[in-house]
């Protein structure tokens, strides 16, 4: 039997590997590290386990792997028995690669964004720039992130009224790699809190036991 050790982060995006492992059934341990709170990064020690030291870095005894998709795929082909994954030349099948790759590639990056922005006039931005850079960081978001996060989270509720799910007709590992985008999106974008089929989606995978059994095991989740 192999030892699976989630590194996780708290409030961050390995909040959702942690739900795939109970999702999987899998026997794991978690490691924690905690934000620095001024700098909202993550502490140098998870730099020993992986070289960028971000969160989420799996463990399976000396296989490190590290990108949230790469993990998931990992974690379903290791231990996902046929489940969390349509068949690769369907329909489902594409939409799975598509969601896997476009949650981290396309979405999270305006959604990155809009948190800096959203931080640019605090510090450590002299006292004496924060009002210019208040303004910059608005007309920024008014005029670039606003409507780019428009058509991103309209593309995704569009899609949602096909099966209520990303891929397919079940759940699958695209709906673990997106729940973190929804879920950073209704907790910054009001736009986002709008949407019914991202309003649904998020209130079905929230209500599920290995949802609510993950956040018990990860601490703090401010977006669920
Ligand atoms: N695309 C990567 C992003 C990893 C990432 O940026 N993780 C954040 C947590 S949500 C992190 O570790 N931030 C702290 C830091 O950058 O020090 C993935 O999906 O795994």
């Amino acid at each position: 039997m192999t030892m699976i050790t989630l590194h996780h982060l708290d409030n961050s995006r390995s909040q959702r590997i942690l739900w795939l492992l109970e999702e999987l059934h899998c026997s794991y341990s978690v490691r924690a590290y905690r934000r620095d709170p001024g700098s909202l990064l993550a502490p140098p020690g998870l730099k020993a386990v992986h070289p960028l030291g971000k969160a989420p870095v799996l463990t399976d005894d000396d296989i490190v792997v590290a990108e949230s998709a790469a993990i998931i795929e990992y974690l379903i082909d290791t231990y996902g028995q046929g489940r969390f994954k349509p068949p690769a030349a369907t329909r489902a099948g594409r939409d799975y690669t598509y969601w896997l790759h476009y949650a981290e590639g396309s979405a999270m990056p305006p959604l990155v964004m809009s948190l800096v922005f959203s931080r640019l006039d605090r510090p450590p931005m002299p006292l004496l720039l924060r009002p210019l850079a208040g303004m910059i960081a608005r007309g920024v978001q008014r005029r670039f992130l606003d409507p780019q996060l428009k058509l991103h989270l309209e593309h995704i509720d569009a899609h949602l009224a096909t099966s209520g799910w990303f891929a397919g007709e079940d759940i699958s590992g695209a709906d673990i790699q997106m729940s973190f985008v929804l879920e950073a999106a209704c907790s910054r974008v009001p736009f986002a809190r709008t949407l019914p089929r991202i309003q649904d989606f998020l209130a079905r995978i929230h209500a599920r036991p290995a949802y609510r059994a993950a956040l018990e095991k990860g601490g703090p989740y401010a977006y669920a």
